[in-house]
């Protein structure tokens, strides 16, 4: 397998960072391709517990080259204390990658993130306020500043001089904030140089290389299908292509450098932040899921929202990706309910849709049509082997196959690395 991509097939947090570190070892390069710090990867190894959140997860495997290519936004200050906290655990950091057409995250992204989400009242976004959508905004209006420019004072000067022009007058204006001085960012900027220097080259080179050589290079998506500019559900999304095509111009690598693409899909459903979600309970059954399945922001503790699996999205996912593999995690957070409702389609202003409405506002209006499994009371964390799940576990897990548009090639029984039950 010499190119993988591994992605979310619904609102994120389907436990990507666990998938990643699932095939860790079998892996020579793990390259995160979208998104930056608003990710929130969970990996449990033994009774070590990380939060990644701009760093791809593969950078617990001892021996795997972490890459972050082009297609990333970087917040500096996040990079730096995220490489100090793992190198005090131990782990490992000096083989991260940093691509020099990386774009960065800096004080005036992170600011118009948070006055444009307060100034939004009730239409806003519920983004992680990170700097993520005013950075990408800045590379597509090509006003970005790239990690290559803090090696030449001059440039960045110029471009930075250049971005806030504008979003000073904005935010004096419209905002009512103070103005921000490009000294302190050219400053602030300068002084991750040194740290820098090591990692950054062109990573698209690195990689091609890889692939010549026949190494195995691991995709980790940030966010999911659902979450992705183009084809999520806009403007309820994050501003970069979570999806299979985004590794392709995201790294550098053309696009039938891929042979398996994995999906990550969620025994239910999850969602943080606004936007539609068909399946969302409001009802004790969403505050036993949000409970048992312990259902928090890894990034910001928000509490997520919370529903039953919808097999339309998972569908939609694999067309869009092109999945070859499903892996369904959390299983076991099922556990001790008695039924067990999936969503096979909806119903929209009484029309039947099996698949995803094209119209934003049917989606709103999408009511689910549940089919009912019934559930089991078995503590399943033990088992390993598929045959060993209960019956009532298989035939959901079989059924959810049936209707998702890809094979389920593992199931995730716990949150621990060995907590897997792998079928093929
Ligand atoms: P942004 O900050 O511009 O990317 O927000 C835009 C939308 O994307 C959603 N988003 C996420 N959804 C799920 N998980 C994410 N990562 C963290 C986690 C989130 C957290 O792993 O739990 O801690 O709250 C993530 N990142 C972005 C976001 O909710 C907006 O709907
Ligand atoms: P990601 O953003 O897709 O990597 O997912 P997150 O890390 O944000 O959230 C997934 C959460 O589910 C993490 O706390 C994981 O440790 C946990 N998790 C992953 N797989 C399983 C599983 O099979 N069972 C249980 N109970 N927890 C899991
Ligand atoms: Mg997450």
């Amino acid at each position: 397998m010499p190119a993988v991509l591994i992605t979310g097939a619904q609102w994120g947090d389907e436990g990507k960072g666990r998938a990643t570190d699932l095939l860790g070892s079998r892996v020579d390069y793990v390259v995160k391709f979208n998104g930056g710090n608003n990710a929130g990867h969970t990996v449990v190894v033994g009774e070590e517990k990380y939060a990644l959140h701009l760093l791809p997860s593969g950078i617990l495997t001892p021996g795997v080259v972490p890459v972050i290519s082009n297609g990333v936004v970087i917040d500096l200050e996040v990079l730096k204390s995220e490489l100090d906290a793992l190198g005090g655990r131990g782990v490992d950091v000096s083989r991260l990658k940093v691509s020099a057409n990386a774009h960065v995250i800096t004080a005036y992204h992170r600011t118009l993130d948070k006055v444009t989400e307060r100034f939004l009242g009730k239409r806003q976004i519920g983004t992680t306020g990170r700097g993520i959508g005013p950075a990408y905004a800045d590379k597509i209006n090509r006003v970005g500043i790239r990690i290559q420019d803090i090696f030449d004072e001059g440039i960045l000067r110029q471009k930075v001089e250049a971005a806030l022009d504008f979003k000073n007058q904005v935010l004096v204006k419209i905002y009512n904030r103070r103005a921000i001085s490009a000294d302190e960012v050219v400053e602030d900027l300068l002084g991750y140089r040194e740290m820098l220097e090591p990692m950054v080259c062109d990573t698209g080179l690195l990689l091609h290389e890889a692939m010549r050589a026949e190494r195995t290079v691991l995709f980790e998506a940030g966010q999911a299908t659902m979450l992705d500019i183009d084809h999520g559900t806009y403007p309820f999304v994050t501003s970069s292509n979570a999806t299979a095509g985004g590794a392709s111009t995201g790294s550098g690598l053309p696009p039938h450098a891929l042979d398996r693409v994995i999906s990550v899909v969620k025994a239910y459903t999850t969602r943080v932040g606004a936007g539609p979600f068909p399946t969302e309970l409001f009802d004790e059954s969403g505050d036993y899921l949000r409970t048992q399945g312990f259902e928090f922001g890894t990034t910001t503790g928000r509490p997520r929202r919370c529903g039953w699996y919808d097999a339309p999205i998972a569908r939609y996912a694999a067309r869009i990706n092109g999945v070859t593999d499903f892996v369904l995690t959390k299983l076991d957070v099922l556990s001790g309910l008695e039924r067990i409702p999936v969503c096979v389609a909806y119903d929209v202003n009484g029309v039947r849709h099996d698949e995803m409405p094209v119209n934003q506002s049917d989606f709103h209006h999408a009511t689910p049509i549940y089919e009912e499994f019934p559930g089991w009371n078995e503590d399943i964390s033990g088992a390993r082997r598929f045959e060993e799940l209960p019956q009532n576990a298989q035939d959901y897990i079989l059924a959810l196959e049936a209707m998702s548009g890809s094979r389920i090639s593992a199931i995730g029984v716990g949150p621990e690395r060995e907590q897997v039950v792998v079928r093929h």
